[in-house]
């Protein structure tokens, strides 16, 4: 199983409208562009980046060491031109980015941080970060709402050289606002934020925003060594994804799947697939008999098998489990 089958605690998920004319500019989206040394206080620093978009990127920035200056920082926006310039964001655009982000500071202070970043076009638009030092999992500045998924909750402490899955979906809710949901996961749990509406003057992401992922270094005026390095992987901009399955709502045949629960290519858990509940369409008469649950579960499994999302023991273990639940059973 991957680490983000594993929660233990999710957030109920609440049915919100959205735009769907403004996700057709996003599905232009096809590479990304480069902007090394956005800041670029340490020139002496070395970088390397690796570039493969949108399974990997990577900066390594080393030595960054010097008796004055605040920080390196590296980025890469989203692009629609093959990497020629950055996709402009407009305030009516609705979206879901998602990205596993591995960050390692060496050491952990001065601060580390890795995320995404909201540029407009270069000023700082906003982020949603983890860093090596204060070990929060936050979103702050520029014009995105604040939220931190650290707080109280030590789930969310994250720790130098963790990998994590970050994302966010901005979209118009309800009362026609724009607003944003932020989501966390890693080894022990996933999350989201409350759907959170923009307070800026121009109430959501400005017109000609460019988005995506930064490393950002603070200089160590004393530590020559001073390094670190971050991983972006598995990058995806797709329409409203409300579940963060992967599969955006407009193909979602399952809405409100537990967060960071495995689905199949229609958005659908085994779970919702075989609900020991019932099936919805059952009219609320539930299973007929335990077995014909058990069945149920069953060929949900042997799909999964199939698709290759599970292995042939996982797919043992669901039946078995299946078979020892009460559910389906007369009482
Ligand atoms: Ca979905
Ligand atoms: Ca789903």
């Amino acid at each position: 199983m991957s680490m983000y089958q594993h929660y233990t605690r999710h957030i109920a998920l609440v049915s919100l409208g959205f735009t769907m004319a403004a996700s057709a500019q996003i599905s232009t989206i096809n590479s990304v562009v480069y902007t090394p040394r956005q800041f670029n206080d340490v020139p002496a620093a070395t970088l390397t980046v690796v570039s493969n978009y949108p399974s990997l990127i990577s900066f390594e920035e080393q030595n960054v060491s010097k008796p004055t200056g605040f920080a390196n920082r590296d980025s890469w926006h989203f692009s629609k031109d093959s990497g020629a310039s950055p996709f402009l964001f407009g305030n009516n655009d609705a979206f879901t980015i998602t990205m596993d982000v591995t960050l390692t500071g060496d050491p952990i202070s001065p601060r580390k941080e890795a995320g995404f970043v909201f540029n407009n076009p270069l000023n700082d638009g906003g982020e949603f970060i983890v860093n090596t030092d204060g070990h929060e999992f936050v979103a702050f500045g520029g014009f995105l709402p604040f939220y931190t998924f650290s707080g109280n909750n030590i789930a969310f402490k994250f720790n130098s050289g963790d990998t994590v899955r970050m994302g966010l979906t901005v979209f118009k809710d309800s009362n026609g606002k724009n607003a944003i949901i932020y989501f966390a996961g890693n080894a022990t749990a996933c999350a989201v934020s409350p759907p959170l509406e923009f307070s800026n003057t121009e109430l959501g992401v400005i017109d000609g925003t460019s988005i995506g992922g930064y490393l950002q270094i603070v200089n160590s005026p004393t530590i020559t060594t001073n390094s670190g390095t971050a991983v972006f992987q598995n990058i995806k901009i797709t329409g409203p994804d409300f579940d963060f399955d992967g599969v955006p709502d407009d193909v979602d045949t399952c809405a409100n799947t537990p967060l960071c629960t495995l689905v199949d290519a229609n958005g659908c858990s085994i779970d919702q697939l075989a609900p020991c509940a019932g099936p919805a369409f059952d009219n609320g008469g539930g299973w007929k008999n335990h077995g014909q649950y058990t069945a149920a579960v069953a060929q949900a499994a042997e799909q999964f098998l199939a698709q290759g999302l599970i292995s042939s023991d996982q797919k043992d273990a669901l039946i078995s489990a299946a078979a020892q639940s009460p559910c389906g059973s007369k009482k």
